[in-house]
C-alpha cells in the first residue's frame, strides 16, 4: 500500500527517502501546484547521510489530487497539523491509518476530533532531521520512533514496512506517557534556553531553575494520571542536558531564526493541563508568562 507523506520538511522526507530507498511506494502531497512546481524544478527529494546526497524523483501530488488515501504520514509542525487534516479529509478513506508525528500534546487530539473516520496513531520521535534548503533533508541524528493508539490497539502490520526501510520504530501501549515524557523534558529545557539564550549545556549554570521545574512537571504528571512519566524526571533532565549541552534547543533554533515555535502544544499544553485541573505550579506559569513575553518582543506568534 502506498505511503502518503504530508509534510515535505525534516522528519517527514526523512520518512519518505527511507521508504522509498527500500522500494516502498511513496507519494509526497505538497500544499499547492506552486509547491508541487518547485519541488519538480528541484528534481526531487534530496537525502543527505553522513555527507552524502542522493536525490531521490518521488513522486508528487497536491493536497487536492482525488485519489483515496488509506496510509498517510503527517509529518506538520503541531500548529499545522488540524488545518491540514481539515485540508485531507474528503480524500481519506474509510478505515485509513493516520500517523501523527508531532511534538508535544494537543494537536492529536484536535486531528482526531477532525478525523472520525480513520484510526489515529500518534508517534513520538527521538530522531533528528533538519532541511538545508527546500526538498533537501538532512538526517541529523539516529534515533527511536514509539507509536500507539489511545484506547491501545494491536500493532499494525506495516511496522515490517518500517524495519525494512531502517527505521527504528517500536509500538507501544502507553504512546501518551512517551509523549507527556517528552513534552515534560522539553518543558523543562527549551524555554529556559530561549530566556537565557544560551545551548542546553548553559542550564548547567541554572540548575535551581531546573529543578523547580522538574518539581512542578512531575506534580502535573502525577495529577494527570501519568505517573510513570514523572519517574526520574529531574536526572533525566540533567542527563539530557549535559549529553546535549553543545546544541541549541529546538524552541531556541526557531525563535533565533524568527520561526514560529510549538509553545502551544509543549509549555502552552502544560499550562492549560495544570489550569484545568486547578493545579498551582507557579513556576511553570511564569515560565510561560516570560516566554510568551519573550516572543511578543520579537514579533513571533505566542501560540
Ligand atoms: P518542518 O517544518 O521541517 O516540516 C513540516 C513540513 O510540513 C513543512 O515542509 C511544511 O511546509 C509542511 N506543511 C505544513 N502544513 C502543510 C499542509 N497543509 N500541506 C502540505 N504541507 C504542509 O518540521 P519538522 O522538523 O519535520 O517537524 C515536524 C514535527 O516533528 C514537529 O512537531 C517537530 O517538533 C517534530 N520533531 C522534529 C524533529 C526534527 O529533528 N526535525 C525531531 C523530533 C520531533
Ligand atoms: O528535544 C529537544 C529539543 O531541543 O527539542 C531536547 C534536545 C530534548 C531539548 O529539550
Amino acid at each position: 500500500m502506498t505511503w502518503h507523506v504530508l509534510g515535505a520538511g525534516s522528519l517527514g522526507g526523512l520518512w519518505a527517502a527511507r521508504l522509498a530507498a527500500a522500494g516502498l511506494p511513496v507519494r509526497l502531497l505538497l500544499r499547492d501546484p506552486q509547491r508541487l512546481a518547485q519541488y519538480h524544478a528541484a528534481g526531487g527529494l534530496t537525502f543527505e547521510t553522513d555527507g552524502v546526497c542522493r536525490r531521490l524523483p518521488l513522486p508528487a501530488e497536491t493536497l487536492t489530487d482525488r485519489a483515496p488515501i488509506h496510509r498517510l504520514l503527517l509529518a506538520s509542525k503541531a500548529y499545522d497539523a488540524a488545518a491540514a487534516a481539515r485540508a485531507l479529509h474528503a480524500r481519506l478513506a474509510p478505515g485509513a491509518e493516520v500517523i501523527l508525528l508531532q511534538n508535544g500534546l494537543g494537536s492529536q487530539e484536535q486531528v482526531a476530533a477532525l478525523l472520525p473516520q480513520v484510526r489515529c496513531i500518534f508517534a513520538s520521535s527521538t530522531e533528528g532531521a533538519f532541511r538545508r534548503s527546500d526538498f533537501h533533508v538532512v538526517y541529523a541524528g539516529a534515533g527511536q520512533t514509539w507509536l500507539g493508539t489511545v484506547p491501545p490497539s494491536p500493532a499494525p502490520d506495516w511496522l515490517g514496512e518500517l524495519a525494512q526501510a531502517g527505521i527504528a520504530a517500536s509500538w507501544t501501549t502507553d504512546i501518551l506517557s512517551r509523549l507527556w515524557r517528552k513534552l515534560a523534558l522539553n518543558c523543562a529545557i527549551n524555554p529556559l534556553t530561549v530566556l537565557h539564550d544560551c545551548r542546553n549545556g548553559g542550564l548547567q549554570a541554572h540548575a535551581e531553575e531546573v529543578a523547580a521545574l522538574c518539581a512542578e512537571l512531575v506534580e502535573l504528571l502525577v495529577a494527570c494520571g501519568q505517573a510513570d512519566a514523572a519517574v526520574d524526571l529531574q536526572a533525566e533532565v540533567e542527563r539530557v542536558i549535559a549529553a546535549t549541552a553543545a546544541n541549541y534547543s529546538s524552541m531556541h533554533q526557531d525563535v533565533a531564526a524568527g520561526r514560529r515555535t510549538e509553545i502551544a502544544y509543549l509549555l502552552g499544553h502544560a499550562c492549560r493541563e495544570a489550569a484545568h485541573r486547578q493545579l498551582a505550579l507557579p513556576r511553570l506559569q511564569a515560565l510561560e508568562q516570560r516566554l510568551r513575553a519573550h516572543l511578543r518582543a520579537r514579533g513571533l506568534p505566542q501560540d
